[in-house]
């Protein structure tokens, strides 16, 4: 449990609600090297070059993305690929996996029951860098079963006494907390944007080490950033998506897609690129 969390983070309203647009959603471009048959009618069957789109979502997190679960795979599965080749596959079990297979903001995704559904990725020396971007697309369903809210990706030790980091959803109100715990201090802040139900977010939370600064993200757009004092610990647990680790602790209510977890803090056009808008270079703004 994240006891006492809500008094123990610097809390900053931003107040900016965002419009949405569904249109918005990234594009999935077509591979140059397209091919169809003389004389074929079927556009339909043209074939997706998928390693032209994964360059393209690669590229702000270069070759420091650490872990990316696309939560593609059919409902029914156990076991969610790392995409980016470097094994640190997701697992759940019977009973605790969500429903795969589900509409998502890119491809399909996962839907998670708010009760006890998690997918775990076992711990690794490589997961927890000075600097990180955890990105994830969200979908609030519902209130989870605890009170305390809902987790979409965290990584702590193993008691509980620290994290590297802590994304999740407060419940009342519905907004996203981007926060880490070192040396048995909370640190972050909460995203002033009120998330609605039945509708898909980009989330980001940010760690800069060389600016010691934490920022949080709603659909590209930076909303709180917090100077912190501690850097985000090294903690010795799993990853866990959707939930706080055991059964039902923080679980989250909803969809959960494309999970990025990058070894660097990524630029404000960068995560404006990986919510699927348009960067304005002059203003400086998420369009
Ligand atoms: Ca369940
Ligand atoms: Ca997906």
């Amino acid at each position: 449990m994240v006891r006492g969390l809500a008094c123990a983070v610097a809390v900053v309203f931003v107040g900016c609600i965002l419009d949405w647009d569904s249109d918005r959603w990234p594009d999935v471009a077509l591979s140059p090297d397209l091919h169809v048959p003389d004389g074929s009618p079927d556009l339909d069957a043209a074939v997706i070059d998928t390693e032209v789109i994964d360059a393209a979502v690669k590229a702000p997190c270069g070759p420091n993305l650490l872990v990316h679960l696309k939560l593609d795979e059919p409902n029914g599965t156990a076991s969610f690929l790392d995409a980016t080749g470097s094994g640190h596959d997701g697992k759940c079990a019977t009973g605790t996996c969500p429903i795969a297979g589900e509409a998502g903001a890119v491809g399909t995704a996962a839907l998670f029951d708010g009760l006890d559904d998690r997918v775990v990725l076992s711990n690794s020396t490589t997961l927890h860098p000075p600097s990180f971007t955890i990105a994830v697309w969200v979908e609030v369903t519902g209130i989870g079963a605890d009170a305390n809210g809902g987790a979409v990706v965290i990584k702590r030790e193993t008691d509980y006494s620290k994290y590297t980091f802590h994304l999740d959803i407060d419940w009342n109100p519905v907004r996203s907390n981007c926060v880490y715990k070192a040396a048995g201090t909370w640190y972050g802040n909460t995203a002033g944007t009120l998330l609605k139900t039945n509708r898909w977010y980009h989330l980001a939370c940010v760690f800069n080490s060389a600016t010691s600064e934490l920022s949080t993200y709603v659909d590209g757009s930076l909303e709180t950033t917090t100077q912190t004092s501690v850097p985000p610990p090294k903690t010795a647990g799993a990853i866990v998506i959707g939930g706080n680790g055991s059964n039902g602790d923080d679980p989250f209510k909803g969809h959960i897609d494309d999970v990025r977890i990058c070894g660097v803090a990524l630029q404000p056009a960068d995560i404006c690129t990986l919510a699927g808008r348009a960067w304005d270079s002059g203003a400086k703004k998420c369009l």
